[in-house]
């Protein structure tokens, strides 16, 4: 055991491909690997999987990379490969770097749910609950559009990292939806690396080369804090047309403001229960859903006091 832990803080390379199944009759352990720490959408979708998994009498643990890097939870998964779990729930940070080590404590005996993110790669977990991304960036553009009111401009898109699942399906739906909006142009989608710092330059970098910028989308909320952060020192609040997604403390507070005019709510919390639930599911031999999809609200200062469910958590 103390070498295969050994080889898996190395990588889990050298030939290892999970070895032998381990016997998975009566374990009850499950485990939460999210994309990345004290971020309010993961803490509501931890707080949704604990509930599920207390009701259904199983264990269960939860490990955070420090930063949404596939690297960091490369680390986490591997370290699982030594004691494996009835079942694996995860946010895969990246599309196809995450399979391969995905798949070694698969090969343990391992369930594997996605929740949220998913792998390009649909063979691999035995169900995926996410938001309708490509739906949210459509409702998002739809949004834009209507705050615009028929004025002509152009339109920024952040997105986080490429091989981010979620933001970059939210990403294409809205360039998709745009082109029924002959009024907006898109000046294209620009990567932030998921840092707020880096989508608050890329605003203000935006505004310089393109005087008639009228709209940005912001794909979650690091990149929607940070464009609120350009606006702001620009001071450009209200003049430009803010269309976030997610609903964090931060971003809520934004709107109230007047510094996002709409924001797209995800369900974390039911994200994560349902995670639980089809991991359960697999690990029990009941049915198991390959995909469903969480619901998805925008909510603007109009409807805001109406939706405060919708808000995310910072604790359970
Ligand atoms: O928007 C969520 C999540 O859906 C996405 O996959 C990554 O970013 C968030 O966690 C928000 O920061």
């Amino acid at each position: 055991l103390a070498a295969a832990a050994l080889l898996a803080a190395c990588g889990g390379q050298v030939g290892d491909s999970g070895g032998e199944p381990v016997d998975q009759a009566g374990n009850k352990d499950l485990t939460l690997i999210t994309g990345t720490q004290n971020e309010p959408f993961y803490i509501s979708l931890r707080c949704g999987a604990e509930a599920a998994a207390k009701e259904a009498g199983y264990e269960l643990t939860t490990q955070e990379p420090a930063k949404f890097d596939a690297t960091l939870q490369t680390e986490k998964v591997n370290a699982l490969v030594s004691d494996p779990p009835a079942a694996l729930i995860i946010a895969p940070t990246d599309d196809k770097a995450m399979k391969a080590p995905i798949q070694q404590v698969q090969n343990k005996g391992s369930k594997i749910v996605e929740v949220d993110t998913a792998l390009a790669d649909e063979s691999v977990a035995a169900s995926s609950i996410s938001s309708n991304n490509a739906d949210g960036g459509k409702l998002a553009a739809q949004t834009m559009a209507e705050l615009a009111g028929g004025k002509s401009g152009s339109v920024l898109v952040l997105d986080t990292i490429a091989g981010t699942s979620t933001t970059n399906e939210r990403a294409q739906g809205f360039e998709e939806e745009l082109k029924n909006h002959p009024n907006l142009k898109s000046i294209g989608v620009q990567f932030t690396q998921n840092e707020p710092a880096e989508a608050s330059s890329k605003v203000t970098a935006a505004l310089a080369a393109n005087p008639d910028l009228i709209g940005i989308f912001a794909t979650n909320l690091n990149t929607g804090e940070g464009a609120a952060t350009g606006l702001r020192n620009t001071g450009k609040i209200g003049e430009i047309n803010l269309v976030g997604f997610d609903a964090s403390p931060s971003e809520v507070d934004g709107l109230r403001k007047g510094e996002f005019q709409a924001l797209i709510a995800q369900d974390p919390a039911a994200i994560g229960r349902q995670g639980v639930e089809q991991a359960v599911a697999a690990i029990e031999g009941e049915p198991v859903e390959r995909k469903i999809l969480a619901e998805l609200h925008a909510i603007t200062q109009d409807n805001m006091d109406a939706n405060e469910q919708y808000f995310y958590k910072q604790q359970c």
